[in-house]
């Protein structure tokens, strides 16, 4: 599928989406391209139809600066006692709604607003839907205190770490961090591998998101929008 239809598709979902988020709402937004068509058509209601909401999360500086550009004034989580709805895009979707998220960076904070929503609804094109979590690497967040000893333990276990970097420099999150993507495909049982690394001293967060999404919109290439819930 090249960029220009995935794109198309990618906004296809979005805008579906953007159907659910209702006035007045406690809204969490991710990030991501398709997230960004999300903001845009929220930025359109906003202006045509004066949308106005009660208070609005994101998950990134990138999505905060595309929502203010809309004239959205962007909350802070700790501000808001538990969002209605947060929108979100994913890297993989299994069949059971677990996912893989994380692909840019922003897991930790995504987690967080995630777990803080009643409804957490994806939205994505059909390439991310998998039977079972794989084809895409799993980012850990670590501190870097003891990021060398995590990348060494990942290794004897048979993760497959690699740093993730930006250029020739490692990634540095938000929050001043690595990202430590493990290169396992399929993942065999997520939940035993989600334990291991919430158990493991200097994990900051990982990018398996089990149990978390309610919805997930697709966008097929034949142009069927499906909501499954
Ligand atoms: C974000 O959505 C990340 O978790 C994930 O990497 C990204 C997918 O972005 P895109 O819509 O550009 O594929 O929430």
């Amino acid at each position: 599928m090249d960029k220009e239809e995935q794109d198309r598709l990618k906004k296809l979902a979005a805008v579906k989406a953007a159907e659910l988020v209702k006035p007045k709402m406690k809204l969490g937004v991710g990030t991501g391209s398709t997230v960004a068509f999300l903001i845009a058509e929220l930025g359109r209601r906003k202006k045509e139809e004066g949308l106005e909401l009660a208070a609005v999360v994101t998950t990134s500086s990138r999505s905060k600066k595309q929502l203010e550009s809309y004239g959205f004034q962007v909350d802070e989580l700790a501000t808001v006692d538990q969002l209605d709805l947060t929108i979100d895009g994913a890297d993989r979707i299994a069949a059971n709604f677990d996912g893989i998220k994380g692909g840019g960076g922003a897991l930790t904070m995504e987690k967080n607003v995630a777990v803080n929503s009643r409804q957490v609804v994806w939205i994505v094109d059909e390439s991310k839907m998998v039977d079972h979590l794989s084809g895409f690497p799993l980012p850990v967040e670590v501190l870097p205190i003891s990021c060398e000893q995590n990348f060494k333990l990942f290794q004897a276990e048979g993760l497959n770490p690699k740093w993730r970097l930006t250029g020739n420099k490692r990634f540095v999150t938000h929050y001043g961090n690595y990202i430590i993507d493990l290169n396992i495909d399929p993942i065999p049982v997520p939940s035993g591998l989600a334990d291991y690394l919430d158990h493991t001293v200097g994990v900051v967060e990982h990018g398996l998101f089990l149990g978390m999404c309610n919805e997930v919109i697709i966008a097929h290439v034949n142009g069927n929008i499906e909501d499954r819930k």
